[in-house]
């Protein structure tokens, strides 16, 4: 259709799909419950993107290693449930890229401050790599680069703005990808952060 790019094979982007006033009630409510926090990597670093979660799962990093875990490490209780709009995003957002019935049991919230990095890395935690990955970019734009298969490619770089929605799977499922946000916009209501959030079907 004219709403959604291919912009590489299994790539599909969303220009303008959603937006942060269509999400943000929804997105209060889980960091009321679960608030963002700096996460660990195994080799014993603060990562320097803020993170949450909601959902049956969520994506966690602890000195042990990453994993999906069915409770908030910090309040030992489960993660807030998935929004319905969130599911209700993911399913259409999906089935415009093809993918039938996307059902997202698994929602991580990234938060960035302006100039905060997420570096070349692959997705690999999941068990079933048919299922697509569907993200919302929020707030503040930032500069997404697509690495394909080796995280010394010269990426592909593309500017994600407020709104957008990108969905992954098939052959893109494995990519090396990483974020940028030294020359992002500000958001007029969020201002210089962006929040993204990836819904994963684990
Ligand atoms: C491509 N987050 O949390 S979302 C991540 O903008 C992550 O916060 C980025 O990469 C962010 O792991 C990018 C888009 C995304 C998520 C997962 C993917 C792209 C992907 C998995 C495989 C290929
Ligand atoms: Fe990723």
């Amino acid at each position: 259709s004219q709403l959604i790019e291919e912009i590489q094979k299994d790539i599909y982007l969303l220009r303008n799909f959603t937006s942060y006033e269509s999400l943000i009630d929804e997105v209060k409510a889980v960091t009321a419950q679960a608030p963002f926090r700096f996460m660990h990597t195994p080799g014993g670093k603060k990562l320097n993107i803020s993170m949450t979660n909601c959902g049956d799962l969520g994506w966690i990093s602890e000195p042990t290693g990453y994993r999906y875990a069915a409770k908030d490490p910090s309040s030992k209780r489960p993660w807030p449930a998935m929004p319905q709009p969130f599911k209700q995003l993911a399913l259409t957002a999906a089935r415009h890229a093809n993918f039938k019935n996307f059902q997202p049991n698994a929602c991580l919230i990234n938060h960035y401050k302006q100039g905060r990095v997420l570096t070349a890395h692959q997705d690999k935690n999941e068990p079933d790599l048919s299922q697509p990955i569907v993200s919302v970019s929020l707030g503040m734009s930032a500069r997404f680069q697509i690495y394909g298969d080796a995280r010394n490619n010269k990426p592909l770089e593309i500017e994600l703005y407020d709104g957008d929605v990108m969905v992954w799977g098939r052959s893109a499922r494995l990519i090396y990808h990483g974020v940028k946000t030294k020359h992002s916009i500000p958001h007029p209501n969020l201002g210089a952060h962006r929040i993204n959030l990836t819904l994963r079907k684990v």
